[in-house]
Parts: C-alpha cells; sequence; structure tokens
C-alpha cells in the first residue's frame, strides 16, 4: 500500500472543548502526519457544498448548522493507507458504536457532535483537500 493522503475535520464540537492538541497526538501516535492544517469558520455554502451527497438525508440541516456553529480545524493527513486508517482511528460514525480508544469513542458527543471528518475514499480524499487547500499549503 503506497503513502495516500485523507481529508480531515475536527468539528466544532471538538474546537469548543479545546481537544485540538489530543486529537492530533492520537493521529500522530497512529502514524499520520499532518502535512497542512488551519483552522477556519465554514460558511454555509462550503458546508453545504462539502455535505452535498447526504442532502436529501433528514439531517443534512442539522448537520450544516453544526458544521457552522463554530471554528473547525481542517487537515490533511498522510502516511501509509492513510484513508482508511483514519477512519480506524476516527471510530465508527455513532460514538456509541465506536471502539475502545477511537478518537469518537474517547471524545465525540453524539452521532451527530462526533468530534471528526475523514475522507471515506481516495478520491473523494481528493475532492476534499481541492476544496479547502492549494497545493502550497499542503508541505508533506
Ligand atoms: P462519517 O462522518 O462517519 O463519514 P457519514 O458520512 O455517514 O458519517 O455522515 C456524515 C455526518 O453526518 C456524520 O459525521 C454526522 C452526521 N450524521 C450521520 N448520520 C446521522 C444521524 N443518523 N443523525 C444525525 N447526524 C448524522
Ligand atoms: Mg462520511
Amino acid at each position: 500500500m503506497a503513502v495516500q493522503r485523507t481529508f480531515s475535520i475536527l468539528k466544532p464540537d471538538a474546537t469548543e472543548r479545546n481537544l485540538t492538541g489530543a486529537i492530533n497526538a492520537l493521529i500522530e501516535k497512529a502514524g499520520l502526519r499532518i502535512v497542512a492544517q488551519k483552522r477556519i469558520r465554514m460558511t454555509r455554502e462550503q458546508a453545504e457544498t462539502f455535505y452535498a451527497v447526504h442532502k436529501e438525508r433528514p439531517f443534512f440541516g442539522e448537520l450544516v448548522d453544526f458544521m457552522i456553529s463554530g471554528p473547525v480545524v481542517v487537515q490533511v493527513l498522510e502516511g501509509e493507507n492513510a484513508v482508511l486508517k483514519y477512519r480506524d482511528v476516527m471510530g465508527a460514525t455513532d460514538p456509541s458504536k465506536a471502539a475502545d480508544g477511537t478518537i469518537r469513542k474517547l471524545h465525540a458527543k453524539s452521532i451527530g457532535e462526533n468530534s471528526v471528518h475523514g475522507s471515506d475514499a481516495p478520491e473523494t480524499a481528493a475532492i476534499e483537500i481541492a476544496q479547502f487547500f492549494s497545493g502550497n499549503e499542503i508541505v508533506g
């Protein structure tokens, strides 16, 4: 498996509780390298575009409102098998189903306010990275 990149967001429930460092420690301990990172406030349009795949789901409005409710930290993570590795580090979407030691088990508040986003495939990772970072902001 080659070195891959994946896209990560530390969501508003995580920044609000000052968990950026705690979550980054779990990311780095798993062998993933943070090769780009910035703290931003998403616009409603950015959040709607980012989660467009979920626009027909009943929770879409709530999800967008949550993502713009406070600052987020957007990141590019790099490493062997980074996409699946980060999904493992994150844990299941619903924190009550997440494995011990995962970010969501340790920190998520609920299925909606679940602390982190990670891309689900290399193809979506590339699209998501390009939505938030230009090439010269990523330093591998
Ligand atoms: P993941 O973030 O694990 O990739 P997803 O892509 O299925 O999960 O959903 C995107 C986000 O939408 C998820 O992180 C939180 C929210 N969400 C998903 N299912 C939900 C539900 N049943 N109720 C409320 N929010 C939900
Ligand atoms: Mg997803």
